[in-house]
């Protein structure tokens, strides 16, 4: 049978998300779209045979639903988290889990009292090959341990709204999970730097900013978070390690000769750079979601990432390094 899934959210990555699952995902089909804008909702369900409607609970409500895809800004999540909990439908939750760890531990405990994982964040960096290939690396430690973290996190433009703390819950969140996964630690501790304002950045936002992790064995992650850098979507991470290096998101696609240059193209955002990793992803998640599971990272990784995004957040505050202050894991998440 096919899962019959609702997309919650159809923005951006909700659309995006929709022509997936309509067109390249097997075992699985749109049943009902939902976004606050029902125009957005009906360009996104164009097409397809399903419900379509403006009101997010009754998406989750919704007898005809078997699985939810929830790509709404991450405000919205908690209450739709816990109601898809109630239900107990398997959940991919675009990231971030919830924008602040409070939130995210009453997510990650409602899920502990149901008793199984239900909750899959979507992370996608983990899916995409280049990355999957340094996990590998850094796990058959062939280039000895890794000692330090140097990564780039670049979008053309950052979408009306965007503001310095999301700078950091909103993008620096997926390195927060990057780092966490790559290195098999906790983050400790946090800072940010904030570097010579762009004159290209929106007014009152600070970017380019640079943001600094320590994790629990000493290993130090910088990240620079640039969202206005105009020329299009770049994420690099370069890992040096005891004897030698690697680096993901070099860019080196197919290298043109003309007219006297040489170059290539560079990705115009997420969408394209991760194309790839974000059909992995769901691919997989339409799988486990048939049985009743996830296949990725849980909403114990939301809440961790979240805790380490909130101690950044603080640290844009004191100029000083922040605490990354985490709950005890339940056993669920061991
Ligand atoms: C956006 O929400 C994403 O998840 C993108 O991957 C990230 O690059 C961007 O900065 C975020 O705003």
């Amino acid at each position: 049978d096919e899962l019959r899934i609702a997309l919650i959210g159809a923005g951006r990555m909700g659309a995006d998300h929709a022509r997936r699952i309509s067109g390249r995902i097997s075992g699985a089909r749109l049943a009902h779209v939902s976004d606050l804008s029902l125009d957005n909702a009906k360009r996104a369900a164009a097409g397809a045979d399903c419900a379509v409607g403006d009101d997010p609970l009754a998406a989750v409500h919704d007898p005809g639903v078997d699985a939810v895809l929830l790509a709404t800004p991450g405000p919205a999540h908690e209450e739709l988290l816990l109601a898809c909990l109630e239900r107990g439908l398997p959940v991919l939750c675009e990231k971030p889990l919830t924008p602040d760890s409070d939130s995210a531990l009453r997510v990650v405990r409602a899920e502990a009292a149901l008793g199984r994982r239900t909750i899959q964040v979507g992370f996608m960096r983990r899916f995409d090959p280049e990355y999957v290939h340094l996990k590998a690396l850094l796990d058959a430690r062939e280039l000895g341990a890794p000692l330090t973290l140097h990564c780039a996190h670049r979008n053309a433009s950052s979408p009306p709204g965007f503001s310095d703390d999301m700078m950091i819950t909103d993008s620096v969140v997926h390195e927060a999970d990057t780092a966490r996964w790559l290195l098999g630690e906790e983050i400790t501790e946090v800072s940010v730097l904030r570097p010579r304002r762009s004159a290209l950045a929106p007014e009152g936002l600070a970017d380019p900013q640079l943001v600094l992790m320590r994790t629990a064995s000493g290993t130090i992650v910088d990240v620079e978070i640039f969202v206005n850098c105009g020329f299009g979507y770049q994420v690099r991470c370069e890992a040096v390690c005891e004897r030698g290096t690697a680096l993901v998101g070099a860019d080196h696609g197919v290298l043109r000769h003309t007219a006297g240059t040489w170059g290539g193209t560079v990705a115009a955002d997420f969408r394209d750079r991760f194309e790839r990793a974000y059909d992995d992803e769901v691919r997989r998640w339409v799988a486990a979601a048939r049985d009743g599971g996830i296949d990725g990272p849980d909403a114990w990784d939301g809440y961790a990432a979240a805790a380490v995004t909130e101690a950044g957040v603080r640290a844009q505050a004191t100029g000083g390094w922040a605490e990354v202050r985490l709950a005890e894991r339940p056993p669920l998440y061991r």
